[in-house]
């Protein structure tokens, strides 16, 4: 096997892009002939994570089994992409200590509150101001950015990168490193 595994790790509110971003890496990898997997959160809530809520342990307890899983198929040579909000530090913290220093990629999609809120694709931001959903990440739910790491992806004003650019930027991060 000539590919090296890793995890590049999504993390960002709801509506920041995670999985628009998870597809767009994916297909560039594709074109470049390696094999790829999605882990997104809100997927993963339908299958082996369907007995979790977003309650604080259930959200730490989704975030480590996917961490476990990424672990798995980087194991296995595949560069795993996992997107989910995984709100607390020290969950991320945890998944990073599971794999050898270097392979664990953390990309911090930094996008603010007000732009999510303002795309709300799912009309889920309205239903939590509304008070219809309770704990949602942002408005009544902690999320703590990234103190260190590997990348920052910014998407507000002057500093607006797009989608395009932000897959030329992880890609570039993972050849200069050693993943391509
Ligand atoms: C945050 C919620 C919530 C609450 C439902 N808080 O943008 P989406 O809709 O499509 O993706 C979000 C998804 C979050 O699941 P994760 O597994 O990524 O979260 S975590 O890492 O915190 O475990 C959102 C939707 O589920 N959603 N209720 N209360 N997002």
């Amino acid at each position: 096997l000539q590919q090296k595994g890793c995890v590049i790790w999504l993390t960002g509110l709801s509506g920041s892009g995670k999985s628009t971003l998870a597809c767009f890496l994916s297909r560039s990898l594709h074109s470049r002939g390696k094999l790829t997997y999605i882990l997104d959160g809100d997927n993963m809530r339908h299958g082996l994570n369907r007995d979790l809520s977003f309650r604080a342990e259930d959200r730490s307890e989704n975030i480590r089994r996917i961490g476990e899983v990424a672990k798995l198929l980087a194991d296995a040579g595949l560069i795993c992409i996992a997107s989910l909000i995984s709100p607390y530090r020290k969950d991320r913290d945890a998944c990073r200590a599971l794999l050898p220093n270097g392979n664990f990629i953390e990309v911090f999609i930094d996008v603010p509150l007000e732009v999510c809120e303002a795309r709300d694709p799912k009309g889920l931001y309205k239903l939590a101001r509304a008070g219809k959903i309770k704990g949602f990440t942002g408005i009544d739910d902690p999320y703590e950015p990234p103190s260190s790491c590997e990348i920052v992806l910014q998407q507000q004003g002057s500093e607006c990168t797009s989608l395009g650019d932000m897959t030329k930027i992880v890609i570039s991060y993972l050849d200069k490193n050693g993943y391509l």
